[in-house]
């Protein structure tokens, strides 16, 4: 591939809710420009840029694919980002590399919640925003529709059209450039005239455009009151500046068939013209993840340092690829820069740019453009790699908690000797998906966006060579008392040679700072501060395990107060089990009680299943905190015991047609009801007696 200079570079993601076309957009891209000579099809498992065997499998994106586009002496790299919620870490880290987001929305659906959520991903980076309304083939298709739906959805932004559809459903034809005012029939690359029924829309869309532009500054705005005219320069000039105004938030909008070829070209030069080439930007860093952040001023050129952040990796049979963005500076083959996250060198030996899966080596990378590297030794997605002087790290997007867990079982031995590792590799390429070994419930965790998204890591671990089963993970309940109660355990052996006597008289009640204490008083000396000791260490011992079922103690006070010692037999152990029988003892009879996670959710569906969501909550013993709807769409506020919402993901995507998308995070600890409880501990009950047996 040719080499590209910063001033003729553009890098667009592609994002928008699942489905409406950004994949086959970008394979239409390819073919419109002769780079490919036939179109491929998401249900042929042949697009450029689906190529991983996971997507073509599901015929659906789950990884940024890079797909650089060439076009009238510019590159433009696209990255087609998955639509699907589960990979949203992808999504938002190709939003962070790029200069704008081209948004593509259904022209039957209109704006649905994930074209809500793209437009969250490109507001926290202060992008602008193109919008693509795909699919004007399809019956029921409607411009003017989508064009007021996303009014009315997105009142804080200027739609303004760039191209019209000519027909539509099965008589799409073309679109007319609005600028140009010249009408591009089918593929064609060449203009003509514009259908006669079509003049008026056409140059009333034109005057809108204009109009948008002129408000860019007051010289063009001047101009524009007394001519009512601008130059196609200065509508550029004016555009640039008022799509990347966040007061002004103007969105350029275009009309395309992406299966059909139509308006892609146009969309094209679109991009070109309406994108910032890199380097204009604020680019957000700071001094580590915990300090605030700075931004620096463009613009940035091949001559300053080397600033390059890894938004994606991917690991294949041959090793591992890494994707990344260079903010600033120029790098060549074999260069060695600093990754300033594992603080260690790495040598970008292999410099390429690829398209889908295909590599083209790089003699240079300028400022701007998007490159990636083979076989570094230990740089991840999210890493920052930069040139000596300069140590600032590219700000990372932020993501949401994980919504759905897994335990995970190894079938094998070998599977269990391996799992550690390669869950380790697959977690560090993905900043949304988590694994930890859980001491509270005793289980290996593998957590993510959905239920998606955890099999296609179970089937990369498969893959890579080890074999997991999964289960639901056990609820981290917590054991606590409700009242004060005293116990005494006495410990006496005598068989044989030496004895052993332990006597412990303890006190406990619950702890109002919700912390475990264990309090000394003894006095006269009933028990030595030696044997207090080995008593603590008894009642620490049941701490983990607990009492009723299984579940860590929390809250507790503990005071022993009194006590019997042997002068011969007494010792350590003696007394560490005397104090782990009178704990116990205590604590059976001080009303005790499991408490549960309760999480705050907050779910965001179409309002006509606002109705259904609130239903469902009170089944899970859900609390709602509040319920706003606002332009089509209803956010619910509620807190849920995680026992009860550890599915939630699959159970929305059921009840919404997948088109609810909700967040959770930890509130506090809560008493179980008491009817649960006698279950949970029954069930504890019978399980440890199975495992007895
Ligand atoms: N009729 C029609 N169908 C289209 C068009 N573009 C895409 N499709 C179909 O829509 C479906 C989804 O297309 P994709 O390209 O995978 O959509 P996507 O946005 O990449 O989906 P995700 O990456 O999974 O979010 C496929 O069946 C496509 O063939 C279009 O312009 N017209
Ligand atoms: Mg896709």
């Amino acid at each position: 591939m040719k080499d590209y200079t910063t001033e003729l570079l553009r890098n667009v993601a592609l994002v928008g809710h699942q489905g409406a076309g950004k994949t086959s957009l970008a394979e239409s891209l390819l073919f419109n420009t002769g780079a490919i000579t036939r179109m491929g099809r998401i249900e042929e498992g042949n697009t450029v840029a689906d190529f991983d065997e996971d997507e073509r499998a599901r015929t659906l994106s789950i990884y940024t694919s890079l797909i650089p586009v060439e076009f009238e002496g510019c590159k433009v790299n696209v990255l087609d980002a998955p639509g699907f919620v589960d990979f949203m870490g992808e999504a938002k880290n190709a939003v962070r590399v790029s200069d704008a987001a081209v948004v593509v929305v259904d022209s039957v659906a209109g704006p649905e919640v994930g074209t809500e959520l793209a437009f969250d991903y490109a507001a926290e980076f202060d992008l602008p925003l193109l919008v693509v309304v795909n699919k004007m083939d399809r019956e029921n298709a409607n411009f003017s529709n989508v064009l007021g739906m996303l009014r009315t959805r997105f009142p804080g932004y200027t739609f303004v059209p760039v191209t019209l559809p000519i027909g539509s459903q099965a008589d799409l034809k073309g679109v007319v450039d609005v600028l140009s005012q010249q009408a591009y029939l089918g593929a064609g690359k060449d203009g003509s005239e514009i259908p006669a029924n079509m003049a008026d829309a056409a140059e009333e869309a034109r005057m809108a455009l204009i109009e948008a532009a002129a408000e860019a500054d007051d010289a063009l705005l001047e101009k524009y009151l007394e001519t009512l005219e601008l130059s196609d320069e200065e509508v550029q000039q004016g555009l640039l500046a008022v799509t990347r105004n966040p007061e002004k938030h103007v969105v350029p909008v275009f009309a395309t068939s992406s299966t059909h070829s139509i308006g892609i070209l146009p969309l094209l030069r679109g991009i070109t013209m309406f994108v910032p080439a890199p380097g204009h930007h604020k680019l957000q860093v700071q001094a580590d993840e915990e300090s605030d952040i700075e931004f620096l001023e463009g613009p940035f050129t091949d001559s300053g340092p080397v600033i390059a952040y890894v938004f994606h990796s991917y690991t294949d049979k041959y090793g591992t690829l890494t994707y990344f963005r260079l903010f600033s500076g120029t790098i060549k083959p074999n260069d060695t820069l600093r990754n300033l996250n594992a603080g260690h060198e790495e040598r970008m030996g292999s410099l390429m740019t690829v398209r889908g899966d295909t590599q083209f080596p790089l003699e240079v990378l300028h400022a701007g453009d998007i490159g990636v590297v083979a076989k570094l030794r230990g740089t991840y997605t999210g890493h920052t790699l930069a040139s000596k002087g300069f140590d600032k790290l590219v700000v990372r997007p932020r993501f949401s908690m994980p919504v759905y867990a897994v335990a995970l079982h190894p079938r094998t031995q070998s599977d269990s000797a391996k799992m550690g590792g390669v869950l380790s590799d697959i977690t560090r390429t993905d900043p949304t998906l988590h694994w930890r070994q859980d001491p509270a419930i005793k289980q290996t965790i593998l957590e993510g966006m959905g239920s998606t998204h955890i099999d296609v890591a179970i089937k990369r671990a498969e893959r890579m060579g080890v074999g997991l089963d999964t289960s639901t993970p056990r609820v981290p309940y917590q054991e606590t008392i409700t009242r004060q109660a005293s116990a005494s355990y006495r410990h006496k052996k005598q068989t044989g040679g030496a004895g052993q006597f332990g006597e412990v008289h303890l006190r406990i009640e619950p702890h109002p700072d919700g912390i475990f204490e264990f309090v000394d008083e003894i006095v006269g000396g009933a028990i030595s501060a030696a044997f207090v000791q080995s008593t603590e260490k008894g009642v620490r011992q049941v701490l983990e395990s607990g009492v009723i079922a299984g579940y860590p103690v929390t809250a507790v006070r503990v005071a022993v107060y009194d006590g019997k010692m042997h002068p011969v037999d007494s010792k350590d152990i003696a007394f560490q089990i005397a104090g782990r029988g009178a704990f116990r003892e205590a604590f059976q009879q001080a009303g005790p009680v499991l408490l549960e996670p309760i999480m705050t959710v907050r779910v965001v569906v179409p309002e006509e299943n606002m109705g259904d969501i609130m239903g469902d909550m009170n089944t899970r013993r859900g609390r709602v905190l509040g319920m706003e709807t606002e332009a089509g769409r209803s956010v619910v506020t509620a807190e849920v015991p995680l026992a009860e919402i550890q599915r939630y993901s699959n159970d929305l995507r059921s009840m919404t047609g997948g088109r609810g998308v909700f967040t959770m995070e930890f509130s506090r600890y809560e008493r179980v009801p008491a009817n649960i409880q006698q279950e949970i501990v029954a069930n504890a009950q019978k399980e440890k007696q199975e495992e007895e047996e």
